[in-house]
Protein backbone atom coordinates (compact mmCIF):
# COMPACT_ATOMS: atom_id res chain seq x y z
CA UNK A 1 0.00 0.00 0.00
CA UNK A 2 1.06 3.41 -0.08
CA UNK A 3 2.00 5.04 3.24
CA UNK A 4 1.40 9.08 3.23
CA UNK A 5 3.28 9.55 6.05
CA UNK A 6 6.59 8.65 5.10
CA UNK A 7 9.00 11.59 4.91
CA UNK A 8 9.81 12.98 1.59
CA UNK A 9 13.49 12.18 0.33
CA UNK A 10 16.05 14.97 0.90
CA UNK A 11 17.54 16.28 -2.02
CA UNK A 12 20.73 17.65 -2.11
CA UNK A 13 20.93 21.18 -2.95
CA UNK A 14 23.63 23.32 -3.81
CA UNK A 15 24.51 26.88 -2.43
CA UNK A 16 26.51 29.74 -3.78
CA UNK A 17 29.90 30.03 -3.57
CA UNK A 18 30.80 32.31 -0.63
CA UNK A 19 32.74 34.59 -3.88
CA UNK A 20 29.89 34.54 -5.83
CA UNK A 21 27.91 35.85 -2.95
CA UNK A 22 30.34 39.12 -2.43
CA UNK A 23 30.71 39.55 -6.28
CA UNK A 24 26.92 40.20 -6.24
CA UNK A 25 26.77 42.38 -3.79
CA UNK A 26 29.50 44.53 -4.34
CA UNK A 27 28.37 45.50 -7.79
CA UNK A 28 24.89 45.68 -7.26
CA UNK A 29 26.29 48.37 -4.64
CA UNK A 30 27.86 49.67 -7.56
CA UNK A 31 24.75 49.56 -9.60
CA UNK A 32 22.20 51.30 -7.38
CA UNK A 33 25.42 54.30 -7.79
CA UNK A 34 25.19 54.36 -11.41
CA UNK A 35 27.77 52.11 -12.39
CA UNK A 36 27.23 49.10 -15.57
CA UNK A 37 28.61 45.74 -14.76
CA UNK A 38 30.76 44.28 -17.21
CA UNK A 39 33.35 41.23 -18.04
CA UNK A 40 36.71 41.05 -19.72
CA UNK A 41 39.29 38.50 -21.09
CA UNK A 42 41.27 36.51 -18.88
CA UNK A 43 44.10 35.95 -21.48
CA UNK A 44 45.34 39.52 -22.53
CA UNK A 45 48.33 40.92 -24.34
CA UNK A 46 50.93 42.68 -22.79
CA UNK A 47 49.61 45.97 -24.34
CA UNK A 48 46.35 46.34 -22.36
CA UNK A 49 47.74 44.62 -19.25
CA UNK A 50 51.31 46.68 -18.82
CA UNK A 51 51.47 48.92 -22.14
CA UNK A 52 48.27 51.21 -21.73
CA UNK A 53 48.29 51.52 -18.40
CA UNK A 54 51.86 53.33 -18.43
CA UNK A 55 53.75 50.77 -17.13
CA UNK A 56 56.73 50.16 -20.72
CA UNK A 57 58.65 47.25 -20.70
CA UNK A 58 61.81 48.00 -18.00
CA UNK A 59 58.99 49.71 -15.45
CA UNK A 60 59.94 48.41 -12.09
CA UNK A 61 56.00 48.33 -11.27
CA UNK A 62 56.17 45.13 -13.81
CA UNK A 63 57.86 43.03 -10.61
CA UNK A 64 55.46 43.73 -8.55
CA UNK A 65 52.80 41.61 -10.82
CA UNK A 66 54.69 38.40 -11.44
CA UNK A 67 53.43 37.41 -14.61
CA UNK A 68 52.21 34.03 -16.19
CA UNK A 69 53.14 34.41 -19.68
CA UNK A 70 51.58 32.15 -22.20
CA UNK A 71 54.40 30.15 -24.17
CA UNK A 72 53.26 31.74 -27.60
CA UNK A 73 55.59 33.95 -29.42
CA UNK A 74 54.00 37.06 -31.48
CA UNK A 75 55.64 37.60 -35.08
CA UNK A 76 58.91 39.18 -33.94
CA UNK A 77 58.93 36.17 -31.61
CA UNK A 78 58.73 38.04 -28.32
CA UNK A 79 55.87 36.72 -26.10
CA UNK A 80 53.20 38.94 -26.17
CA UNK A 81 50.19 36.85 -24.60
CA UNK A 82 49.62 36.59 -21.13
CA UNK A 83 47.06 35.81 -17.71
CA UNK A 84 45.95 39.41 -16.90
CA UNK A 85 47.82 40.48 -13.17
CA UNK A 86 44.70 42.73 -12.44
CA UNK A 87 41.82 43.84 -13.98
CA UNK A 88 42.34 46.90 -15.11
CA UNK A 89 43.24 46.18 -18.78
CA UNK A 90 39.66 46.47 -18.92
CA UNK A 91 39.63 50.31 -18.13
CA UNK A 92 41.44 50.41 -21.52
CA UNK A 93 39.19 47.69 -23.79
CA UNK A 94 35.84 50.04 -22.35
CA UNK A 95 37.75 52.98 -23.25
CA UNK A 96 39.08 52.03 -27.08
CA UNK A 97 35.60 51.51 -27.14
CA UNK A 98 32.94 53.73 -25.53
CA UNK A 99 33.65 57.33 -24.75
CA UNK A 100 32.70 59.58 -21.75
CA UNK A 101 30.33 59.29 -19.44
CA UNK A 102 31.50 56.47 -18.05
CA UNK A 103 31.11 54.77 -15.06
CA UNK A 104 31.78 50.93 -15.09
CA UNK A 105 32.57 48.11 -12.38
CA UNK A 106 34.55 44.77 -13.94
CA UNK A 107 35.00 41.79 -11.37
CA UNK A 108 36.65 38.87 -12.74
CA UNK A 109 39.88 36.02 -12.05
CA UNK A 110 43.31 37.55 -12.00
CA UNK A 111 46.96 35.58 -11.83
CA UNK A 112 49.58 36.04 -10.69
CA UNK A 113 53.04 33.93 -10.23
CA UNK A 114 53.59 34.01 -6.34
CA UNK A 115 54.35 31.19 -3.92
CA UNK A 116 51.03 30.11 -1.93
CA UNK A 117 50.22 31.27 1.42
CA UNK A 118 47.57 32.07 3.63
CA UNK A 119 47.21 35.58 2.19
CA UNK A 120 48.96 34.47 -1.66
CA UNK A 121 47.65 32.20 -4.17
CA UNK A 122 48.32 31.97 -7.64
CA UNK A 123 44.78 33.17 -8.96
CA UNK A 124 42.42 35.64 -6.70
CA UNK A 125 39.45 38.04 -7.40
CA UNK A 126 39.54 41.58 -8.25
CA UNK A 127 36.50 44.15 -9.06
CA UNK A 128 37.34 47.09 -11.19
CA UNK A 129 35.98 50.47 -11.42
CA UNK A 130 36.34 53.70 -13.81
CA UNK A 131 34.56 56.51 -14.37
CA UNK A 132 35.38 59.75 -16.82
CA UNK A 133 33.61 62.48 -17.26
CA UNK A 134 33.89 66.19 -17.22
CA UNK A 135 34.81 67.74 -13.97
CA UNK A 136 35.20 63.53 -11.86
CA UNK A 137 37.74 64.80 -8.90
CA UNK A 138 39.47 63.24 -6.10
CA UNK A 139 36.21 64.43 -3.80
CA UNK A 140 34.27 61.91 -6.47
CA UNK A 141 36.45 59.05 -5.45
CA UNK A 142 36.33 59.81 -2.13
CA UNK A 143 32.52 60.43 -2.06
CA UNK A 144 32.23 56.84 -3.98
CA UNK A 145 34.57 54.53 -2.39
CA UNK A 146 33.03 56.04 1.19
CA UNK A 147 29.84 55.11 0.46
CA UNK A 148 30.60 51.67 -0.89
CA UNK A 149 32.76 50.76 2.78
CA UNK A 150 29.62 52.22 4.26
CA UNK A 151 26.78 50.18 2.72
CA UNK A 152 28.94 46.84 3.08
CA UNK A 153 30.89 47.31 6.03
CA UNK A 154 28.27 49.14 7.65
CA UNK A 155 28.68 52.88 9.03
CA UNK A 156 30.53 51.67 12.60
CA UNK A 157 34.22 51.19 10.60
CA UNK A 158 36.78 53.77 9.80
CA UNK A 159 37.99 54.45 6.31
CA UNK A 160 41.08 55.19 5.88
CA UNK A 161 43.02 57.06 2.88
CA UNK A 162 46.84 56.91 2.02
CA UNK A 163 48.73 58.06 -0.73
CA UNK A 164 50.18 54.62 -2.43
CA UNK A 165 51.66 54.96 -6.15
CA UNK A 166 50.01 52.95 -9.40
CA UNK A 167 51.80 54.29 -12.93
CA UNK A 168 48.64 54.27 -14.50
CA UNK A 169 47.02 56.64 -11.76
CA UNK A 170 48.25 60.31 -10.39
CA UNK A 171 47.85 60.81 -7.44
CA UNK A 172 47.28 57.34 -6.61
CA UNK A 173 45.89 56.38 -3.02
CA UNK A 174 45.32 53.25 -0.92
CA UNK A 175 42.39 52.45 1.03
CA UNK A 176 42.23 50.82 4.44
CA UNK A 177 38.75 49.88 6.92
CA UNK A 178 39.13 50.07 10.25
CA UNK A 179 39.57 46.36 12.05
CA UNK A 180 36.98 45.14 14.25
CA UNK A 181 39.35 44.11 17.02
CA UNK A 182 40.43 47.46 17.24
CA UNK A 183 44.26 46.82 16.69
CA UNK A 184 44.66 44.06 18.98
CA UNK A 185 48.38 42.29 18.38
CA UNK A 186 46.51 38.91 18.68
CA UNK A 187 44.15 39.46 15.63
CA UNK A 188 44.26 37.10 12.77
CA UNK A 189 42.63 39.49 10.27
CA UNK A 190 44.48 43.05 10.93
CA UNK A 191 47.46 41.19 12.64
CA UNK A 192 47.36 44.30 15.32
CA UNK A 193 47.69 46.92 12.66
CA UNK A 194 43.59 47.80 13.24
CA UNK A 195 43.15 48.72 9.55
CA UNK A 196 43.01 46.29 6.91
CA UNK A 197 43.47 47.50 2.81
CA UNK A 198 40.70 46.91 0.88
CA UNK A 199 41.72 48.81 -2.39
CA UNK A 200 44.06 50.51 -4.76
CA UNK A 201 42.96 54.13 -6.47
CA UNK A 202 43.55 57.35 -8.41
CA UNK A 203 43.13 59.90 -10.57
CA UNK A 204 43.32 57.96 -14.47
CA UNK A 205 46.85 59.63 -15.40
CA UNK A 206 45.83 61.90 -18.48
CA UNK A 207 48.30 59.84 -20.77
CA UNK A 208 46.53 56.34 -20.51
CA UNK A 209 43.36 58.89 -21.29
CA UNK A 210 45.40 60.02 -24.52
CA UNK A 211 46.33 57.00 -25.29
CA UNK A 212 42.77 55.55 -25.92
CA UNK A 213 41.83 59.31 -27.49
CA UNK A 214 40.08 60.87 -24.97
CA UNK A 215 40.87 64.76 -24.94
CA UNK A 216 42.31 64.75 -21.00
CA UNK A 217 42.43 68.58 -21.00
CA UNK A 218 38.44 68.19 -21.08
CA UNK A 219 37.77 64.78 -19.47
CA UNK A 220 39.43 63.74 -16.06
CA UNK A 221 38.31 59.96 -14.46
CA UNK A 222 38.79 58.10 -11.32
CA UNK A 223 39.78 54.08 -11.35
CA UNK A 224 39.85 51.43 -8.31
CA UNK A 225 40.95 47.84 -7.62
CA UNK A 226 40.16 45.99 -5.19
CA UNK A 227 40.84 42.42 -3.82
CA UNK A 228 37.52 40.26 -3.83
CA UNK A 229 38.91 37.72 -1.67
CA UNK A 230 39.48 40.10 0.87
CA UNK A 231 35.98 41.66 1.64
CA UNK A 232 34.57 38.08 3.37
CA UNK A 233 37.94 37.40 5.01
CA UNK A 234 37.58 40.91 7.04
CA UNK A 235 34.07 40.69 7.44
CA UNK A 236 34.09 37.54 8.85
CA UNK A 237 37.38 37.38 10.13
CA UNK A 238 38.38 34.38 7.68
CA UNK A 239 42.54 33.72 8.03
CA UNK A 240 43.18 31.94 4.99
CA UNK A 241 42.75 32.95 1.52
CA UNK A 242 43.03 29.54 0.08
CA UNK A 243 39.60 28.14 1.50
CA UNK A 244 37.81 29.90 -0.70
CA UNK A 245 39.10 27.75 -3.35
CA UNK A 246 39.44 24.06 -1.65
CA UNK A 247 36.06 23.59 -1.72
CA UNK A 248 35.74 22.03 1.71
CA UNK A 249 31.95 21.70 2.20
CA UNK A 250 32.59 22.15 6.09
CA UNK A 251 33.74 25.79 4.86
CA UNK A 252 31.50 26.49 2.33
CA UNK A 253 28.19 25.86 4.07
CA UNK A 254 29.02 28.45 6.67
CA UNK A 255 27.99 31.00 3.85
N1 LIG B 1 45.50 47.20 -10.62
C1 LIG B 1 45.99 47.50 -9.30
C2 LIG B 1 46.51 46.21 -8.67
O1 LIG B 1 46.12 45.16 -9.04
C3 LIG B 1 44.90 48.08 -8.42
C4 LIG B 1 44.44 49.41 -8.91
C5 LIG B 1 43.41 49.52 -9.84
C6 LIG B 1 45.06 50.56 -8.48
C7 LIG B 1 42.98 50.75 -10.31
C8 LIG B 1 44.67 51.81 -8.94
C9 LIG B 1 43.64 51.89 -9.87
O2 LIG B 1 43.26 53.10 -10.35
O3 LIG B 1 47.33 46.25 -7.75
Amino acid sequence: GLDITLPGRPWPIGRIHPLTQVTNEVTAIFSTLGFSVLEGPEIEDDYHNFEALNIPEDHPARENMQTFWIDRPNEDGRLDTLLRTHTSPMQVRYMEKNKPPIRIVVPGKVYRYEATDATHIPMFTQVEGLVVDEGISMAHLKGTLMEFCRRFFGANRKVRFRCDYFPFVEPGVEVAVSCTCGGKKECSVCHGSGWLEILGAGMVHPRVLERVGIDSEKYTGFAFGMGLERLPMLRYGIDDIRLFYSNDTRFLRQF
